[in-house]
């Protein structure tokens, strides 16, 4: 996976490339970063790469020019036909499946907007996909791009060291799109609080079983629409349709 950023301020990426699993990754060679900055590219004298909005309005838009010079240097460099993405409050809203896909796939270009957006016209010529993290707004598109990138790098074969323990995380396909159980360990006992006695039982269908129902109740519990979803995809088996049965009626 090679990523190219076109950002304002280059040194947001230092963290993904500085500390944690992803550095290690990024170390280990298993993806790459590269970025670009529009401000490079420009040579009047103050290296302009925003101006003021026409028709009006409060805040700067960052101008076409700069960000193609940028974009053409970094599809230059890279001679592929990596997807162009916006990051930007309007896209597609970010999920597990695009962190795979984009763990597994040559990479992207990312373009980082500042102020109050970009010119329209480097949109339209220009961005093939928009992705957004959520429904918030940033002050950039940097503080988005991270957590994407974290998420995919992490799903790149090799970079978590023990086999796949990304099978069981939340909203992977082997939880059936559910929320994690929760984890414990050493000691037994925190502060009068005792670890679920069924994880010390060594029983592993009955733990199996009690991992599944936390999942189940803590789903229902938070994102019922995630029920929904799994229900819908016949990701429910019929022990899970009586144990959510059982949490409707201890409800009511
Ligand atoms: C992305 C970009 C929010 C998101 C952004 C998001 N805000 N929810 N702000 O993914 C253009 C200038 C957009 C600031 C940028």
């Amino acid at each position: 996976m090679r990523i190219d950023v076109l950002t304002l301020f280059p040194e947001f990426f230092a963290s993904l490339t500085g500390m944690g699993v992803s550095a290690r990754a990024y170390q280990k060679g298993l993806w790459h970063l590269k970025t670009w900055n529009p401000r490079d590219f420009v040579h009047d004298v103050h290296r302009t790469v925003d101006d003021r909005p026409y028709g009006g309005g409060p805040g700067m838009v960052m101008m076409a020019e700069p960000l193609e010079l940028a974009l053409s240097a970094a599809k230059q460099d890279r001679a592929d036909r990596a997807p162009v993405i916006l990051l930007s409050p309007t896209g597609k809203r970010f999920d597990q499946e695009m962190a795979a896909r984009l763990a597994t796939s040559q990479g992207a270009v990312f373009v980082c907007g500042r102020y109050e957006g970009i010119d329209q016209r480097f949109i339209d010529r220009c961005v093939d996909e928009q992705w957004s993290l959520g429904d918030f707004v940033l002050s950039g598109g940097e503080p988005a791009l991270l957590p994407m990138l974290d998420a995919a790098i992490r799903l790149i074969p090799g970079v978590l060291n023990q086999g796949d323990s990304h099978g069981q995380d939340s909203f992977q396909p082997a939880l059936g799109g559910l929320l994690d159980c929760p984890h414990y360990t050493r000691p037994e006992v925190h502060d009068g609080q005792k670890v679920p006695a069924v994880l010390l039982s060594g029983h592993h269908d009955n733990i199996a079983l009690w991992r599944r129902q936390q999942s189940l109740r803590l789903t229902l519990q938070n994102r019922p629409d995630l029920i929904a979803k799994a229900r819908q995809q016949g990701l429910l088996s019929k022990s899970d349709e009586l144990f959510l049965q059982k949490l409707e009626e201890e409800k009511r």
